[in-house]
């Protein structure tokens, strides 16, 4: 138990009233004692009256008489007052009292056990059905399609981050350096990095200089040019076995929605006709075996799974087995969320790699990095340190629905020369699509009021 709480708990006790335990009896002058008063005090009277009256020859009863008065007047003022019976009221606080203290003490025996017990497994497993489940209540709008997704996703970071480069360039009437230094720290502040961003301004500053370019109109366009062919330059599909069984080895921290991601994965092979099977590689994280079983059933794909605490080597090992006895042609690992500064970490990736590698013909076919966009630069770091410790062959930005910047993904490629396979827009199972440059800097160009149907682009499928 914490300080506060023992604090909260002792706060509440009746310990803590003063007023509440120790109160003294009242002093009442019943009837009895006042006669014993009186009786005393007439018997001090009549003493010294027979002394007056009656001399020396009555000494002694004068004597006898004025003590016996005396002793009394003292009994009836001194003597201990005995308690008085309490009245119902106070009985009834007492009552009160009683049972107060015994509603803090069962709280406090309550609250000691919650704190030294961890969360029991169904109420993690309710949890756990919570957290997928909340990911995929109804919508209140009709079912959108990917393109109508993608521009709703990008939403942010089309009023944000393209928003602004809008506003700089098109609403300048001059191209000069204060434009360019502009717009230079606008594409710093969408995390576009600082490799792209210097490579970008260079070849704005060429072209403008080489083919003496005065209208900001022309930045605009060759900007957007730009962009598209940086991503051009490592866009790639994802890459499935001609013959047999196709591996993806899921990557990641903690967090960026790998499982997630691996459940729309399934949604979305199983929908082109493929048979997916998914391994729950996440044997450390509590309740991830339950989470995936969950996304399992949602998209109607089996799940091999292995205890918690488990080895995920011999996981992996195991459902590259049972993948091909059931014939199917796509298996995606799960694997636990884990730091990219933890050697350990990583070398136990390196682990799986290995057997699944060894286990299935030519793969894993793909080792994807999973990336939160919100994290911005953070995640460039991220793809950078996974990259040494293995050989990414794609990325996944997740998220990108939750950002204003949206400029890692440029950022991301251009680090370790490897292509965005798949971005995510949402938690929902449709919300993650493969990666289309074409498709995707329309939907981030696109002026917000006209360019909402998927009609309006022109989609490579
Ligand atoms: N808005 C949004 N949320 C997403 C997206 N992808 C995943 N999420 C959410 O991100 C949270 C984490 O997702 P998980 O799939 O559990 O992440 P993880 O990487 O498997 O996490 P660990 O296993 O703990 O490392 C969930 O609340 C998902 O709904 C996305 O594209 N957009
Ligand atoms: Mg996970």
């Amino acid at each position: 138990m914490n300080q506060s709480q023992k604090q909260q708990i002792s706060d509440s006790s009746p310990e803590a009233d003063p007023s509440s335990n120790n109160k003294k009896p009242a002093k009442v002058w019943d009837e009895s004692r006042l006669i014993v008063l009186l009786i005393g005090l007439s018997l001090l009277a009549e003493g010294a009256l027979i002394h007056y009256q009656a001399g020396d020859s009555q000494f002694l009863v004068a004597v006898v008489t004025g003590i016996a008065g005396l002793l009394m007047t003292f009994m009836a003022y001194f003597l201990p007052f005995e308690q008085e019976p309490e009245d119902e009221q106070e009985s009834g606080d007492k009552q009160e009292l009683e049972n107060k203290q015994k509603s803090v003490e069962s709280k406090t025996e309550e609250i000691t056990q919650k704190i030294a017990e961890p969360e029991s497994p169904a109420t993690e497993k309710s949890l756990v059905k919570e957290l997928v489940t909340g990911a995929e209540k109804p919508e209140a709008e009709p079912e959108l399609s990917w393109i109508e997704r993608l521009n709703k996703g990008l939403t942010k970071t089309r009023t944000g981050f393209i928003g602004k480069l809008k506003k700089l360039v098109l609403g300048s009437t001059k191209i000069d350096s204060d434009l360019l230094e502009e717009l230079e720290e606008a594409l710093y502040e969408a995390d576009v990095g600082v490799k792209t961003t210097e490579e970008l301004l260079a070849y704005l500053h060429e072209k403008v200089e080489k083919e003496n370019i005065t209208d900001p109109n022309q930045i605009y366009t060759l900007l957007k040019e730009n962009l598209k062919d940086r991503l051009n330059k490592y866009a790639a599909p994802p890459t499935l076995s001609k013959d047999g069984l196709t591996v993806y080895l899921i990557i990641g921290v903690n967090g960026v929605g790998k499982t997630t991601t691996i459940a729309k994965l399934a949604n979305y092979f199983t929908k082109e006709g493929k048979k997916v099977v998914l391994a729950a590689g996440d044997t450390f994280r509590a309740a991830a075996i339950d989470q995936i079983c969950i996304w399992g059933e949602r998209a109607k794909v089996d799940v091999i799974h292995g205890n918690e605490g488990g080895d995920p080597g011999a996981l992996v090992f195991d459902a590259i087995h049972a993948a091909k006895k059931r014939n199917a042609d796509l298996l995606i690992i799960d694997t636990a969320g884990r730091m990219h500064v933890k050697a350990n970490l990583m070398s136990e990736l390196k682990k799986i790699q290995k057997i699944a590698e060894k286990e299935s013909c030519g793969g894993p076919h793909e080792i994807l990095l999973v990336l939160d966009a919100t994290t911005g630069q953070n995640a460039v770091q991220q793809a950078k340190q996974f990259n040494e410790a293995l050989p990414l062959t794609g990325l996944v930005v997740t998220k990108l629905d939750g950002t204003a910047k949206g400029g890692v993904l440029f950022a991301v490629e251009e680090q370790i020369s490897a292509p965005v396979k798949f971005i995510g827009v949402g938690e929902k199972m449709n919300d993650l699509m493969p990666f289309e440059p074409t498709e995707y800097l329309q939907a981030l160009f696109a002026d917000d009021t006209d360019k909402k149907k998927e009609s309006d682009y022109n989609v490579v499928k």
